[in-house]
């Protein structure tokens, strides 16, 4: 395996951000993470990018690993305060997270582009590799339920993800394009590999945002490998509710299902053990197999999967 490989994660929260850490453990300043913005949220005046911070906080080594966001060690006073003045505290911010969406507001409002306060941040923090926001321009993922639309935090947060989701769309989208930074990082891939994050709600408006497809088919055309990772294991996803979604938008919750959303786009998919005889039928949808253990227990555990990963990726 290559240690000086540059190689670019398309990434969603946690499960994004516990491949980043593995990969990042393999390749420093290698690694470049290119993350779903469509989950930002506006709260008290301030913007918060969840899936950003998720992955920063993660690279930094300074996560909550028992909730899979947010800060170790976090208190919640001036959340508690909030509420006393009857502000909605139902998307909890932490007191230190909140020193991030201060800074990151204030430097919206002077002008700064996302990307470069994002990377400022991620410096602040002692981040090795590079997050980049998917797209300088605001996207906001909105899912159909039964009540009619909702903004992503809504269902997510507000409603515990427990309404059915018919369909996604993400506003603003149109607006939105690659930026530079964006489109350098996968011109220099040497690999490109999708986390193991939700297929629609994580994943397909990075892969929406334009330019971003476009540029990941430029490097499959120079023979840079894309690597998809599944992250439904046993037909049940990890965490968050990508299994749901599967079904209720019309696929199969299993490896299978998430496979067959990347046809087109990726060389090599990778599933985990339990998912064993599924490796035939996504062969069939035109890509090739790993067959490992892709629950990443602890730091070790993210680091094996990364490196598993980048042996066929970058030792061709
Ligand atoms: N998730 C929750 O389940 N409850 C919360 O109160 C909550 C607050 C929150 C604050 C900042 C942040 O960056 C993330 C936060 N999340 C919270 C997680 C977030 O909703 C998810 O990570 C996603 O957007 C899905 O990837």
């Amino acid at each position: 395996m290559s240690s000086n490989g540059q190689v670019v994660l398309l990434a969603g929260g946690v499960g994004g951000a516990r491949l980043a850490h593995g990969l990042q453990a393999h390749l420093g300043p290698g690694l470049t993470v290119i993350v779903n913005t469509a989950d930002d949220v506006e709260r008290h005046g301030l913007l918060v990018s969840p899936d950003h911070d998720t992955v920063m906080y993660t690279l930094a080594g300074i996560d909550n690993r028992e909730w899979g966001w947010g800060l170790a060690g976090e208190t919640f006073a001036a959340a508690d305060m909030l509420g006393r003045y009857g502000e909605e505290t139902w998307f909890r911010l932490g007191d230190r997270d909140l020193a991030t969406h201060i800074v990151r507001t204030a430097r919206l409002r002077r002008g700064d582009r996302p990307t470069v306060i994002a990377r400022d941040l991620q410096r602040s923090l002692g981040v090795a590799a590079t997050i980049l926001p998917m797209s300088d321009a605001p996207v906001r993922t909105e899912v159909r339920t039964d009540d009619g639309w909702l903004a992503f935090q809504d269902y997510f947060v507000r409603l515990h993800q427990e309404p059915t989701v018919h369909e996604v769309r993400f506003q603003g989208i149109e607006d939105a394009s690659a930026t530079p930074e964006v489109e350098a990082a996968i011109q220099a891939a040497e690999a490109i590999v999708i986390a193991p994050s939700n297929p629609f709600v994580s994943i397909r408006p990075i892969l929406d945002v334009a330019g971003v497809a476009a540029a990941v088919q430029g490097a499959r055309a120079r023979r840079v490998p894309v690597v998809a990772v599944s992250g439904i294991i046993g037909g049940a996803a990890l965490k968050g509710p990508a299994d749901r979604m599967l079904v209720s938008l019309g696929h199969e919750a299993s490896a299978l299902g998430v496979a067959r959303q990347y046809v087109g786009l990726i060389d090599l998919f990778v599933l985990d053990r339990i998912d064993a005889a599924l490796e035939a039928p996504i062969q069939a949808l035109g890509m090739r197999t790993l067959v490992t253990d892709t629950i990443m227990a602890g730091d070790p555990g993210r680091a094996r999967l990364a490196g598993e990963i980048l042996q066929p990726a970058l030792d061709r």
